[in-house]
Protein backbone atom coordinates (compact mmCIF):
# COMPACT_ATOMS: atom_id res chain seq x y z
CA UNK A 1 0.00 0.00 0.00
CA UNK A 2 1.11 3.20 -1.04
CA UNK A 3 0.98 6.38 1.27
CA UNK A 4 -1.00 9.15 -0.17
CA UNK A 5 -0.57 11.62 2.07
CA UNK A 6 -3.48 13.30 3.47
CA UNK A 7 -4.29 16.49 5.34
CA UNK A 8 -4.33 15.74 8.78
CA UNK A 9 -7.73 15.11 10.15
CA UNK A 10 -7.32 14.61 13.63
CA UNK A 11 -11.79 13.34 13.83
CA UNK A 12 -9.76 10.36 12.07
CA UNK A 13 -9.14 7.60 14.27
CA UNK A 14 -6.39 5.22 12.89
CA UNK A 15 -5.38 1.39 13.62
CA UNK A 16 -3.09 -1.08 12.37
CA UNK A 17 -0.76 -3.81 13.71
CA UNK A 18 2.71 -2.50 14.61
CA UNK A 19 4.55 -5.58 14.96
CA UNK A 20 6.21 -7.62 11.94
CA UNK A 21 3.93 -10.26 9.97
CA UNK A 22 3.96 -13.78 11.21
CA UNK A 23 4.13 -15.48 13.84
CA UNK A 24 5.08 -14.36 17.75
CA UNK A 25 4.60 -14.44 21.07
CA UNK A 26 2.40 -11.12 21.20
CA UNK A 27 1.73 -8.76 18.88
CA UNK A 28 0.84 -5.32 19.37
CA UNK A 29 -2.25 -3.53 17.43
CA UNK A 30 -1.93 0.42 17.83
CA UNK A 31 -5.06 2.52 17.75
CA UNK A 32 -4.32 6.41 17.82
CA UNK A 33 -6.65 9.67 17.36
CA UNK A 34 -9.90 10.90 18.92
CA UNK A 35 -11.87 8.13 19.43
CA UNK A 36 -9.10 5.62 20.90
CA UNK A 37 -10.40 5.36 23.83
CA UNK A 38 -14.58 5.35 22.53
CA UNK A 39 -13.24 2.36 20.72
CA UNK A 40 -11.69 0.76 23.47
CA UNK A 41 -14.39 1.08 25.67
CA UNK A 42 -16.44 -0.37 22.99
CA UNK A 43 -14.10 -3.43 22.57
CA UNK A 44 -13.04 -4.27 25.51
CA UNK A 45 -14.76 -6.04 28.66
CA UNK A 46 -14.32 -3.49 30.98
CA UNK A 47 -14.48 0.51 30.82
CA UNK A 48 -11.55 1.38 29.14
CA UNK A 49 -11.67 5.34 29.12
CA UNK A 50 -11.71 5.11 33.20
CA UNK A 51 -8.39 3.61 33.45
CA UNK A 52 -5.39 6.10 33.95
CA UNK A 53 -2.76 6.84 31.36
CA UNK A 54 0.30 4.88 30.83
CA UNK A 55 -1.09 1.59 32.50
CA UNK A 56 -1.53 -2.03 31.89
CA UNK A 57 -4.91 -4.21 31.97
CA UNK A 58 -5.92 -7.74 31.59
CA UNK A 59 -8.99 -8.60 29.92
CA UNK A 60 -11.03 -9.53 26.87
CA UNK A 61 -11.54 -8.03 23.42
CA UNK A 62 -15.54 -8.87 22.59
CA UNK A 63 -16.85 -9.28 19.18
CA UNK A 64 -19.94 -7.39 19.11
CA UNK A 65 -22.36 -10.29 20.33
CA UNK A 66 -19.73 -10.15 23.20
CA UNK A 67 -18.17 -13.38 21.98
CA UNK A 68 -14.69 -13.15 23.14
CA UNK A 69 -12.30 -12.77 20.11
CA UNK A 70 -8.74 -12.88 22.33
CA UNK A 71 -7.39 -12.49 25.84
CA UNK A 72 -5.33 -9.19 25.72
CA UNK A 73 -3.17 -6.66 27.37
CA UNK A 74 -4.63 -3.10 27.16
CA UNK A 75 -2.59 0.24 27.71
CA UNK A 76 -3.97 3.25 27.19
CA UNK A 77 -1.84 6.26 26.85
CA UNK A 78 -3.27 9.47 26.69
CA UNK A 79 -2.59 12.86 24.39
CA UNK A 80 -0.42 14.57 24.68
CA UNK A 81 1.94 12.13 25.79
CA UNK A 82 2.21 9.11 23.59
CA UNK A 83 4.17 8.91 20.21
CA UNK A 84 1.54 10.51 18.01
CA UNK A 85 0.47 13.26 20.79
CA UNK A 86 -3.24 11.77 20.35
CA UNK A 87 -4.96 9.67 22.58
CA UNK A 88 -3.77 6.12 21.88
CA UNK A 89 -4.48 2.93 22.89
CA UNK A 90 -2.32 -0.26 22.56
CA UNK A 91 -3.50 -3.59 22.61
CA UNK A 92 -1.21 -7.24 23.05
CA UNK A 93 -2.85 -9.66 22.09
CA UNK A 94 -1.67 -13.29 21.19
CA UNK A 95 0.82 -13.51 18.22
CA UNK A 96 -1.08 -15.52 15.54
CA UNK A 97 -1.53 -14.07 12.36
CA UNK A 98 -5.68 -14.86 12.20
CA UNK A 99 -6.03 -13.90 15.42
CA UNK A 100 -4.53 -10.17 15.23
CA UNK A 101 -6.18 -9.73 11.96
CA UNK A 102 -9.63 -11.01 14.24
CA UNK A 103 -9.03 -8.15 16.84
CA UNK A 104 -7.58 -5.86 14.05
CA UNK A 105 -10.86 -6.00 12.16
CA UNK A 106 -12.85 -5.67 15.52
CA UNK A 107 -11.37 -2.27 16.11
CA UNK A 108 -12.01 -0.97 12.68
CA UNK A 109 -15.66 -2.38 13.37
CA UNK A 110 -15.81 -0.13 15.93
CA UNK A 111 -14.89 2.78 14.26
CA UNK A 112 -11.00 3.31 13.35
CA UNK A 113 -10.02 3.43 10.06
CA UNK A 114 -6.52 1.46 8.25
CA UNK A 115 -3.38 3.23 8.94
CA UNK A 116 -1.02 4.04 6.39
CA UNK A 117 2.70 3.28 6.26
CA UNK A 118 4.52 5.43 8.36
CA UNK A 119 0.87 7.57 9.76
CA UNK A 120 1.48 7.07 13.28
CA UNK A 121 4.88 8.67 12.86
CA UNK A 122 3.23 11.02 10.74
CA UNK A 123 1.38 12.65 12.99
CA UNK A 124 4.20 12.68 15.53
CA UNK A 125 5.53 14.85 13.06
CA UNK A 126 2.60 16.96 12.37
CA UNK A 127 1.90 17.02 16.70
CA UNK A 128 5.69 18.96 17.11
CA UNK A 129 6.60 15.46 18.99
CA UNK A 130 9.49 14.90 16.39
CA UNK A 131 10.66 17.06 13.70
CA UNK A 132 11.03 15.60 10.33
CA UNK A 133 14.95 14.60 10.81
CA UNK A 134 13.82 12.61 13.83
CA UNK A 135 11.03 11.06 12.27
CA UNK A 136 13.46 10.05 9.61
CA UNK A 137 15.29 8.39 12.26
CA UNK A 138 12.86 6.50 13.77
CA UNK A 139 12.82 4.54 10.04
CA UNK A 140 16.65 4.47 9.96
CA UNK A 141 16.51 2.54 13.70
CA UNK A 142 14.17 0.26 12.33
CA UNK A 143 16.23 -0.56 9.45
CA UNK A 144 19.89 -0.12 11.23
CA UNK A 145 21.92 -3.31 10.60
CA UNK A 146 24.90 -2.16 12.19
CA UNK A 147 25.37 -0.59 15.20
CA UNK A 148 27.03 2.10 14.49
CA UNK A 149 24.63 2.83 12.66
CA UNK A 150 22.18 2.50 15.48
CA UNK A 151 24.18 4.88 17.30
CA UNK A 152 23.82 7.50 14.72
CA UNK A 153 19.66 7.24 14.01
CA UNK A 154 19.44 6.98 18.00
CA UNK A 155 21.40 10.20 18.21
CA UNK A 156 18.86 11.67 15.38
CA UNK A 157 16.23 11.02 16.83
CA UNK A 158 17.74 12.32 20.31
CA UNK A 159 17.03 15.59 18.35
CA UNK A 160 21.45 16.24 17.55
CA UNK A 161 21.16 16.77 13.69
CA UNK A 162 18.27 19.11 14.32
CA UNK A 163 20.10 20.86 17.29
CA UNK A 164 23.22 21.34 15.11
CA UNK A 165 20.68 22.69 12.12
CA UNK A 166 18.70 25.11 14.32
CA UNK A 167 22.50 26.47 15.69
CA UNK A 168 23.43 27.33 11.76
CA UNK A 169 19.68 28.96 11.31
CA UNK A 170 20.69 30.76 14.53
CA UNK A 171 24.06 31.79 13.06
CA UNK A 172 23.02 32.58 9.89
CA UNK A 173 20.00 34.50 10.96
CA UNK A 174 21.95 36.73 13.58
CA UNK A 175 24.38 37.55 10.40
CA UNK A 176 21.69 38.70 8.29
CA UNK A 177 20.38 41.16 10.87
CA UNK A 178 23.31 42.94 10.88
CA UNK A 179 23.52 42.44 7.05
CA UNK A 180 20.40 43.97 6.73
CA UNK A 181 21.20 46.51 8.85
CA UNK A 182 24.56 47.32 6.95
CA UNK A 183 22.83 47.57 3.43
CA UNK A 184 19.93 49.70 4.68
CA UNK A 185 22.09 51.80 6.90
CA UNK A 186 25.26 51.91 5.73
CA UNK A 187 26.55 54.30 8.83
CA UNK A 188 24.68 52.61 11.55
CA UNK A 189 24.84 48.96 10.76
CA UNK A 190 28.82 48.94 10.88
CA UNK A 191 28.79 50.09 14.62
CA UNK A 192 27.61 46.59 14.74
CA UNK A 193 30.08 44.48 13.02
CA UNK A 194 32.32 45.30 10.00
CA UNK A 195 31.58 43.86 6.74
CA UNK A 196 35.12 41.40 7.65
CA UNK A 197 33.41 40.37 10.44
CA UNK A 198 30.35 39.27 8.71
CA UNK A 199 32.35 37.44 6.05
CA UNK A 200 34.18 35.83 9.23
CA UNK A 201 31.44 34.58 11.11
CA UNK A 202 29.71 33.40 7.99
CA UNK A 203 33.00 31.52 6.81
CA UNK A 204 32.80 29.82 9.87
CA UNK A 205 29.59 28.82 10.23
CA UNK A 206 30.11 27.36 6.44
CA UNK A 207 33.19 25.69 7.38
CA UNK A 208 30.85 24.03 10.04
CA UNK A 209 28.35 22.98 7.51
CA UNK A 210 31.10 21.97 5.64
CA UNK A 211 32.36 18.90 8.10
CA UNK A 212 28.86 18.00 8.70
CA UNK A 213 28.33 18.02 5.10
CA UNK A 214 31.47 15.74 4.54
CA UNK A 215 30.25 12.84 7.18
CA UNK A 216 27.81 11.61 4.31
CA UNK A 217 30.68 9.68 3.53
CA UNK A 218 30.98 7.33 6.91
CA UNK A 219 26.94 7.68 6.99
CA UNK A 220 26.46 5.97 4.05
CA UNK A 221 28.74 3.32 5.25
CA UNK A 222 26.62 2.91 8.08
CA UNK A 223 23.44 3.26 6.23
CA UNK A 224 24.29 1.15 3.43
CA UNK A 225 27.12 -0.80 4.42
CA UNK A 226 29.85 -1.82 2.24
CA UNK A 227 30.15 -4.06 -1.11
CA UNK A 228 33.50 -5.98 -0.63
CA UNK A 229 34.51 -8.16 -3.37
CA UNK A 230 37.36 -11.04 -3.57
CA UNK A 231 38.98 -11.13 -6.76
CA UNK A 232 42.38 -12.96 -8.18
CA UNK A 233 43.76 -15.79 -10.03
CA UNK A 234 42.11 -19.05 -9.96
CA UNK A 235 42.88 -21.66 -7.17
CA UNK A 236 44.61 -18.91 -5.16
CA UNK A 237 41.71 -19.61 -2.16
CA UNK A 238 39.53 -16.81 -2.55
CA UNK A 239 36.66 -19.00 -2.00
CA UNK A 240 38.08 -20.76 1.20
CA UNK A 241 38.81 -16.93 2.33
CA UNK A 242 34.72 -16.29 1.87
CA UNK A 243 33.83 -19.22 4.27
CA UNK A 244 37.12 -17.95 6.63
CA UNK A 245 35.32 -14.83 6.56
CA UNK A 246 31.51 -15.94 7.32
CA UNK A 247 32.55 -18.94 9.74
CA UNK A 248 30.76 -21.42 7.60
CA UNK A 249 30.78 -23.52 4.21
CA UNK A 250 28.90 -21.15 1.97
CA UNK A 251 31.26 -21.22 -0.98
CA UNK A 252 32.22 -25.09 -3.10
CA UNK A 253 36.10 -25.00 -2.38
CA UNK A 254 38.25 -27.66 -4.51
CA UNK A 255 41.75 -27.92 -5.77
CA UNK A 256 40.41 -27.91 -9.47
CA UNK A 257 41.15 -24.27 -10.91
CA UNK A 258 38.15 -22.63 -11.85
CA UNK A 259 35.79 -23.95 -9.24
CA UNK A 260 33.82 -20.88 -8.74
CA UNK A 261 31.44 -19.54 -11.96
CA UNK A 262 28.95 -17.39 -10.19
CA UNK A 263 29.35 -14.30 -8.12
CA UNK A 264 28.09 -15.57 -4.72
CA UNK A 265 26.87 -12.74 -2.52
CA UNK A 266 26.36 -12.96 1.31
CA UNK A 267 25.53 -10.86 4.14
CA UNK A 268 28.58 -10.33 6.85
CA UNK A 269 29.22 -8.20 9.90
CA UNK A 270 32.65 -7.07 10.87
CA UNK A 271 33.23 -5.37 14.37
CA UNK A 272 30.63 -2.47 13.87
CA UNK A 273 29.52 -2.96 10.30
CA UNK A 274 27.61 -4.86 7.64
CA UNK A 275 29.12 -5.75 4.59
CA UNK A 276 27.97 -7.67 1.22
CA UNK A 277 31.14 -10.28 0.48
CA UNK A 278 31.14 -11.58 -2.85
CA UNK A 279 33.22 -14.35 -4.64
CA UNK A 280 34.37 -13.99 -7.92
CA UNK A 281 35.53 -16.53 -10.73
CA UNK A 282 39.17 -16.58 -10.94
CA UNK A 283 40.49 -14.15 -13.74
CA UNK A 284 42.57 -15.97 -16.75
CA UNK A 285 42.83 -16.20 -19.93
CA UNK A 286 40.48 -19.23 -21.13
CA UNK A 287 38.30 -20.19 -23.91
CA UNK A 288 35.89 -22.11 -21.80
CA UNK A 289 32.37 -20.34 -22.26
CA UNK A 290 30.69 -20.39 -19.11
CA UNK A 291 34.15 -19.42 -17.26
CA UNK A 292 34.73 -16.41 -19.84
CA UNK A 293 31.23 -15.02 -18.81
CA UNK A 294 32.12 -16.04 -14.76
CA UNK A 295 35.15 -13.46 -15.37
CA UNK A 296 33.20 -10.89 -17.17
CA UNK A 297 30.85 -10.60 -13.80
CA UNK A 298 33.91 -10.67 -11.72
CA UNK A 299 35.62 -8.09 -13.85
CA UNK A 300 31.86 -5.96 -13.66
CA UNK A 301 31.75 -6.75 -9.95
CA UNK A 302 35.32 -5.23 -9.10
CA UNK A 303 34.33 -1.99 -10.29
CA UNK A 304 31.81 -1.91 -8.83
CA UNK A 305 32.81 -2.82 -5.35
CA UNK A 306 33.90 -0.31 -2.44
CA UNK A 307 36.44 -2.69 -1.29
CA UNK A 308 38.80 -5.37 -3.28
CA UNK A 309 40.48 -8.18 -1.23
CA UNK A 310 43.28 -9.32 -3.95
CA UNK A 311 44.15 -12.58 -3.13
CA UNK A 312 47.39 -14.26 -4.21
CA UNK A 313 48.72 -18.02 -3.58
CA UNK A 314 52.12 -16.72 -1.25
CA UNK A 315 53.29 -20.74 -2.61
CA UNK A 316 53.67 -19.61 -5.68
CA UNK A 317 55.41 -17.01 -7.45
CA UNK A 318 53.23 -14.16 -9.09
CA UNK A 319 51.60 -14.57 -12.96
CA UNK A 320 52.29 -11.60 -15.25
CA UNK A 321 48.52 -11.46 -15.60
CA UNK A 322 48.50 -11.44 -11.63
CA UNK A 323 50.82 -8.55 -11.58
CA UNK A 324 49.19 -6.48 -14.68
CA UNK A 325 45.62 -6.89 -12.73
CA UNK A 326 47.01 -5.89 -9.42
CA UNK A 327 48.36 -2.69 -11.22
CA UNK A 328 45.06 -1.95 -12.63
CA UNK A 329 43.11 -2.16 -9.63
CA UNK A 330 43.06 1.34 -7.19
CA UNK A 331 45.09 1.14 -4.69
CA UNK A 332 42.65 2.99 -1.75
CA UNK A 333 40.28 0.68 -1.92
CA UNK A 334 42.20 -2.87 -2.36
CA UNK A 335 43.70 -4.79 0.36
CA UNK A 336 46.52 -7.45 -1.03
CA UNK A 337 46.00 -10.78 0.25
CA UNK A 338 48.68 -13.41 0.68
CA UNK A 339 46.83 -16.81 1.24
CA UNK A 340 48.13 -19.91 1.85
CA UNK A 341 51.29 -18.89 4.52
CA UNK A 342 51.09 -22.16 5.94
CA UNK A 343 52.99 -23.05 3.11
CA UNK A 344 55.67 -20.59 2.29
CA UNK A 345 56.32 -16.71 3.14
CA UNK A 346 55.19 -14.95 0.21
CA UNK A 347 57.41 -13.40 -2.25
CA UNK A 348 59.34 -10.03 -1.12
CA UNK A 349 59.28 -7.90 -4.50
CA UNK A 350 56.13 -7.71 -4.16
CA UNK A 351 55.23 -4.29 -1.99
CA UNK A 352 51.79 -2.72 -1.80
CA UNK A 353 49.56 0.09 0.30
CA UNK A 354 47.66 -1.98 2.38
CA UNK A 355 48.18 -5.88 2.91
CA UNK A 356 47.86 -9.10 4.67
CA UNK A 357 48.90 -12.48 5.40
CA UNK A 358 46.37 -15.05 6.14
CA UNK A 359 46.03 -18.87 5.37
CA UNK A 360 42.61 -19.12 4.93
CA UNK A 361 42.44 -22.62 5.09
CA UNK A 362 43.74 -22.72 8.72
CA UNK A 363 42.29 -19.29 9.91
CA UNK A 364 45.60 -17.79 10.20
CA UNK A 365 45.81 -14.23 9.98
CA UNK A 366 41.97 -13.50 9.67
CA UNK A 367 42.12 -10.50 12.63
CA UNK A 368 44.68 -8.69 10.72
CA UNK A 369 42.58 -9.34 7.89
CA UNK A 370 39.64 -7.14 9.79
CA UNK A 371 42.19 -5.03 11.11
CA UNK A 372 43.57 -3.61 7.70
CA UNK A 373 39.21 -3.78 6.47
CA UNK A 374 38.86 -1.24 9.27
CA UNK A 375 42.05 0.86 8.66
CA UNK A 376 41.26 0.81 4.86
CA UNK A 377 37.42 2.56 5.47
CA UNK A 378 37.92 4.62 8.14
CA UNK A 379 40.81 6.31 7.06
CA UNK A 380 41.06 8.70 9.66
CA UNK A 381 38.90 6.29 12.42
CA UNK A 382 35.30 5.43 12.88
CA UNK A 383 33.04 8.11 13.98
CA UNK A 384 32.72 8.33 17.47
CA UNK A 385 30.01 8.29 19.42
CA UNK A 386 29.46 12.06 19.99
CA UNK A 387 29.97 12.45 16.64
CA UNK A 388 26.84 13.14 14.28
CA UNK A 389 26.87 11.92 11.09
CA UNK A 390 24.61 12.64 7.95
CA UNK A 391 23.14 9.12 6.86
CA UNK A 392 20.06 10.61 4.67
CA UNK A 393 20.18 11.28 1.06
CA UNK A 394 17.49 13.84 1.90
CA UNK A 395 19.33 15.95 4.43
CA UNK A 396 23.14 15.87 2.50
CA UNK A 397 21.08 17.34 -0.75
CA UNK A 398 19.77 19.69 1.36
CA UNK A 399 22.62 20.98 3.48
CA UNK A 400 24.89 20.88 0.13
CA UNK A 401 22.56 23.14 -1.56
CA UNK A 402 22.66 25.38 1.14
CA UNK A 403 26.38 25.46 1.61
CA UNK A 404 26.46 26.41 -2.19
CA UNK A 405 24.19 29.35 -1.51
CA UNK A 406 25.96 30.49 1.36
CA UNK A 407 29.22 30.14 -0.84
CA UNK A 408 27.54 32.35 -2.99
CA UNK A 409 26.45 35.28 -0.54
CA UNK A 410 29.97 35.59 1.17
CA UNK A 411 32.04 35.52 -2.67
CA UNK A 412 29.11 38.02 -3.21
CA UNK A 413 29.54 40.02 -0.05
CA UNK A 414 33.50 39.98 -0.83
CA UNK A 415 32.96 41.16 -4.65
CA UNK A 416 30.84 43.64 -3.31
CA UNK A 417 27.34 42.24 -5.31
CA UNK A 418 23.90 43.59 -5.19
CA UNK A 419 22.36 43.52 -1.62
CA UNK A 420 19.19 42.03 -3.18
CA UNK A 421 21.08 39.09 -4.89
CA UNK A 422 22.49 38.22 -1.44
CA UNK A 423 19.15 38.82 0.41
CA UNK A 424 17.86 36.00 -1.92
CA UNK A 425 20.95 33.76 -1.59
CA UNK A 426 20.18 34.02 2.57
CA UNK A 427 16.83 32.71 2.15
CA UNK A 428 17.81 30.16 0.11
CA UNK A 429 20.41 29.13 2.59
CA UNK A 430 18.26 29.23 5.44
CA UNK A 431 15.45 27.22 3.31
CA UNK A 432 17.09 24.55 2.47
CA UNK A 433 18.43 24.18 5.88
CA UNK A 434 14.82 24.27 7.05
CA UNK A 435 13.79 21.71 5.08
CA UNK A 436 16.07 19.09 6.96
CA UNK A 437 14.15 19.45 9.96
CA UNK A 438 10.67 19.98 8.21
CA UNK A 439 9.63 23.77 8.19
CA UNK A 440 9.20 24.98 4.65
CA UNK A 441 8.65 21.21 3.72
CA UNK A 442 6.18 20.48 0.40
CA UNK A 443 3.84 17.85 0.17
CA UNK A 444 5.65 15.97 -2.52
CA UNK A 445 8.85 15.98 0.06
CA UNK A 446 6.52 14.32 3.04
CA UNK A 447 4.59 11.88 0.81
CA UNK A 448 7.87 10.35 -0.19
CA UNK A 449 9.71 10.20 3.45
CA UNK A 450 6.73 8.55 4.84
CA UNK A 451 5.93 6.32 1.81
CA UNK A 452 8.84 4.16 2.80
CA UNK A 453 7.86 3.86 6.69
CA UNK A 454 6.05 0.32 7.29
CA UNK A 455 2.65 0.23 8.33
CA UNK A 456 1.60 0.29 11.82
CA UNK A 457 4.66 2.78 12.54
N1 LIG B 1 47.53 -24.93 2.13
C1 LIG B 1 46.51 -24.10 1.91
N2 LIG B 1 45.64 -24.37 0.96
C2 LIG B 1 44.63 -23.53 0.75
C3 LIG B 1 44.48 -22.36 1.53
N3 LIG B 1 43.38 -21.70 1.11
C4 LIG B 1 42.85 -22.42 0.11
N4 LIG B 1 43.60 -23.53 -0.11
C5 LIG B 1 43.36 -24.58 -1.09
O1 LIG B 1 43.47 -24.03 -2.39
C6 LIG B 1 42.56 -24.67 -3.27
C7 LIG B 1 41.69 -23.64 -3.97
O2 LIG B 1 40.86 -23.01 -3.02
P1 LIG B 1 39.57 -22.19 -3.44
O3 LIG B 1 39.11 -21.50 -2.22
O4 LIG B 1 38.60 -23.06 -4.15
O5 LIG B 1 40.22 -21.17 -4.45
P2 LIG B 1 39.50 -20.09 -5.39
O6 LIG B 1 40.39 -18.94 -5.47
O7 LIG B 1 38.11 -19.86 -4.93
O8 LIG B 1 39.49 -20.84 -6.77
P3 LIG B 1 38.53 -20.61 -8.03
O9 LIG B 1 37.11 -20.65 -7.53
O10 LIG B 1 38.84 -21.76 -8.89
O11 LIG B 1 38.90 -19.34 -8.66
C8 LIG B 1 41.75 -25.65 -2.42
O12 LIG B 1 42.32 -26.92 -2.56
C9 LIG B 1 41.97 -25.13 -1.02
O13 LIG B 1 41.88 -26.15 -0.04
C10 LIG B 1 45.44 -22.09 2.55
O14 LIG B 1 45.40 -21.11 3.29
N5 LIG B 1 46.44 -22.99 2.68
MG1 LIG C 1 36.33 -20.11 -5.80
Amino acid sequence: MKFVHRPYDPQETIAAVATAPGEGGIAVIRISGKNALLIADQIFSAKASNYQSHTAHFGKILDASKKIVDEVLLLPMHGPKSYTGEDTIEIHCHGGALITRRVLERVLEAGARPAQPGEFTFRAFINGKLDLSQAEAVQELIAAKSELHLDAAEKQLQGALSKKITQFQKELTDSAAILEAWVDFPEEGLEFASLEEIVDSLESTCNKMDMLHATFYEGKILHHGLSLCLSGAPNVGKSSLMNALLGKERAIVTHIAGTTRDLLEADMRLGNLHFKLIDTAGIRTTDELIEAEGIRRSKTAIEEADLILFVMDASKPPSTEEKHLLATLPEDKTILVWNKIDLAQPPSMLSYPHSAHISAKNGIGIHTLHTAIENLIWKKGPPSKEEIVITNERHYQSLGNAITSLKALISGLKTEISPEFLASDMRQTLIELGTIIGTNITEDILTAIFSKFCIGK
